[in-house]
């Protein structure tokens, strides 16, 4: 089976070197590819960079900022974490998917929320509930995406 895929792909390198000089595009680079390609060790976590304070604002490159902040101090129970969106000229927009992610990182994985999609009030909030279930360290790892494509990553660090 082996052998005739070989022979088979033998076959292609053959019909392709016969075209390759008609062909512009060189075989193997980016957009011949279907993009099917194991792309090298990819393993590393993605960077959650640390956010500017509550109520400042926070840029996602040069197009859009945002402010995030809580209903209230976060103490024991659900605090609701709220963040609005905002173009580069300071107009509210929501167009973006943000995701929020809570967990305790001296004991990560101990109180993982998982992945949880911020919801949309009708003034263009993007709301979060964050479920404080002991004392000590927390983090929210926010995600956001335009059309399905992560553009930035960012981190809120609080203690209760
Ligand atoms: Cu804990």
């Amino acid at each position: 089976m082996k052998q005739s895929i070989k022979s088979l792909a033998v076959t292609g390198l053959v019909l392709l070197a016969s075209t390759a000089f008609a062909a512009a595009q060189p075989a193997g680079s980016c957009c011949g590819s279907p993009g099917l390609t194991p792309s090298g060790p990819q393993s590393q976590e993605p960077v959650f960079q640390d956010l500017a304070k509550s109520g400042k604002k926070c840029w996602i490159g040069e197009v859009n900022y945002f402010i995030w902040e809580f209903d209230k101090t976060p103490k024991m129970g659900t605090s609701i974490l709220i963040i609005k969106l905002f173009d580069k000229d300071g107009t509210r927009v929501t167009d973006l998917q943000i995701t929020g992610r809570s967990d305790m990182p001296s004991m990560r994985g101990a109180h993982d929320s998982g992945e949880v999609a911020f919801k949309n009030n009708k003034t263009g909030d993007y709301l979060l509930p964050v479920n404080v279930v002991m004392p000590g360290d927390w983090e929210v790892r926010l995600t956001f995406s335009r059309n399905g494509i992560v553009i930035f990553r960012g981190r809120i660090a609080f203690d209760v």
